[in-house]
């Protein structure tokens, strides 16, 4: 199966399972059960192993490496609340492999972004796969980097959690807009967090929906991450002691976008602001 026929298959596994609940499943009352079913390619709250794991399966039948994989299932999943992990995964494959991809993501990188996903003539790429491109190019030594890369070299931001204060230091930042972002994390805290940046006055929207889903099992699945789209970024969940990466290229429309931990209880205090000027 190709990628896109594998998540075909995964959403029409899950509309089945959905369409057998709604004519057969008697009326629901009381708690809703929450599906324990995950797709490794597409949600939020999937083990890094397995999402490799689904990956190697891709990359196997295909004949093809780990990182061309990853890069399609990034191109396929666009928006999805794995795009970070899928990214994350990309930068990491040996050097060897993401060489060998290098004119492809160089031609990516190089595309004008288009915030519709819908574009017909290919002509324009998402900010997600855009981003990503970029950051694997970006783990090439210098020498392999196309003349062009330059001009992508990241506005690196540096935040902290500080231990036991459910805050970050610092935790506003300012860019100009469309700006290529790379946002390194580290958790020196002895609990997880993790960072969404959050269409303009959307905080408090996200943060109640974060807490809300905080009380089910489906809440640590997604990691906290509600399903909205006044969600733009997502840094997953970065467990204690161990560093969180996002790069993202900043919103075309200046503005103040919120930056918050979904984390359950820890958005009113754990909140922050790009500013995008
Ligand atoms: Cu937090």
């Amino acid at each position: 199966m190709s990628a896109l026929v594998l998540a075909a298959h995964y959403s029409h596994a899950q509309n089945a399972a959905e369409s057998v609940n709604h004519a057969h499943a008697p009326p629901v009352s009381g708690p809703i059960v929450d599906a324990p079913t995950v797709n490794p390619l597409r949600d939020a709250g999937v083990a890094q192993s397995d999402r490799i794991a689904a990956l190697s399966a891709i990359a196997k039948r295909d004949s093809i490496s780990i990182a061309a994989a990853t890069l399609a299932e990034i191109e396929a999943c666009d928006a999805c609340l794995a795009r970070n992990d899928l990214a994350n995964i990309l930068c990491v494959q040996p050097e060897v492999d993401v060489k060998a991809l290098a004119p492809t993501l160089m031609s990516k990188a190089l595309c004008p972004v288009n915030d519709s996903t819908k574009d017909a003539h290919n002509k324009t790429i998402s900010r997600f796969v855009k981003a990503a491109c970029i950051r694997a190019i970006f783990t090439l030594p210098e020498r392999d980097r196309s003349v062009d890369a330059a001009a992508w070299q990241p506005i690196h931001l540096r935040t902290t959690t500080v231990p036991g204060k459910m805050v970050w230091d610092p935790k506003e930042f300012t860019v100009a807009p469309n700006s290529i972002v790379a946002i390194e994390m580290t958790n020196p805290d002895s609990m997880q967090h993790n960072m969404l940046v959050c269409a303009p006055g959307s905080l408090s929207e996200i943060g109640v929906a974060a807490d809300k889903l905080g009380e089910g099992a489906i809440g640590k699945q997604r990691e906290y991450v509600p399903d909205s789209p006044k969600v733009l970024e997502i840094m997953g969940l970065t467990a204690p002691n161990t560093t969180g990466w996002l790069w993202f290229i900043a919103p075309a429309k200046p503005g103040t976008y919120p930056l918050v931990c979904t984390y359950p209880g820890h958005w009113r205090m754990m909140n922050g602001k790009l500013k995008v000027q």
